[in-house]
């Protein structure tokens, strides 16, 4: 029994998510599981329903999403993944190579952060530069896939396994040429390890599903 888990509702059967009816910071959570063959059970929060009702004092941080399994029940995705991650072998079994994973999650988390604030910020002002940045800001993740191994045989971020930062980073990725669909254009590894990683069967099935395709990226309509 977690410590928190006297705040809230019995244990559930399996994996629910509970989030708003966007992709947001669940869409990684949610490839992860898809591509790892997992099911799990979406608890949606309208947002009139989320501002109206108690459920925002039941969060430990006041925020979603939150994920329950059985009895252990989680907040703050990048908490989240990393668990998923664990649970799903989509993490090291050495402390190191788990402590560079973190590193790298943390890099995606960082320019997340910097996505979302022009989304749900400044959006009309900021977009051009903020465009403009990305080669910079890219640039990065293009180097770490440079070090492993040159980019050629490596299919992932670290190393030649899959790990829950992969998926923070092409949904992140995802969402960055949905702003601008040619960011990729002078990153010929980044580009190749996105068709790469979103080429594998049961995410890519996953990316095509109306459980993925019919969710806004964002909660106020910009992307
Ligand atoms: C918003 O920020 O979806 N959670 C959000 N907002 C509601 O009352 N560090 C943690 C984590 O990684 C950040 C959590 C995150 O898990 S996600 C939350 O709980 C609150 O604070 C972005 C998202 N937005 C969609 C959305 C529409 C209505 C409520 C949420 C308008 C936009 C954000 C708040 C109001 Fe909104």
């Amino acid at each position: 029994m977690s410590p928190c888990s006297s705040l809230f509702t019995g244990a559930v059967p399996g994996l629910k998510i509970t989030y708003f009816p966007v992709r947001g910071r669940c869409s990684a959570m949610r490839m992860l599981l898809a591509d790892q063959g997992q099911t799990w059970e979406e608890e949606v929060v309208a947002i009139d329903q989320w501002f109206s009702g108690d459920m925002k004092k039941s969060c430990v941080f006041g925020q979603l999403p939150k994920v329950q399994d059985g009895d252990l029940v989680l907040f703050q995705s990048n908490a989240i993944l990393r668990y998923l991650g664990s649970k799903f072998g989509c993490h090291g079994t050495d402390i190191k190579v788990n402590a560079e994973i973190d590193m790298i999650n943390d890099g995606v988390e960082d320019l997340r952060i910097k996505y979302l604030t022009l989304i749900y910020k400044n959006y009309e002002t900021g977009k051009a530069d903020f465009i403009k940045s990305l080669p910079d800001e890219l640039k990065w993740f293009e180097g770490l896939l440079k070090n492993n191994n040159k980019g050629e045989s490596a299919g992932f971020i670290h190393g030649e396994k899959i790990c829950y930062a992969d998926y923070n980073l092409v949904d992140l990725l995802l969402n960055l040429q949905t702003l601008e669909p040619t960011c990729l254009k002078e990153l010929p590894l980044l580009q190749a390890y996105y068709q790469r990683v979103t080429s594998r069967p049961a995410l890519s099935k996953y990316l095509k599903s109306d459980a993925h395709t019919k969710l806004p990226i964002n909660g106020n309509g910009k992307q």
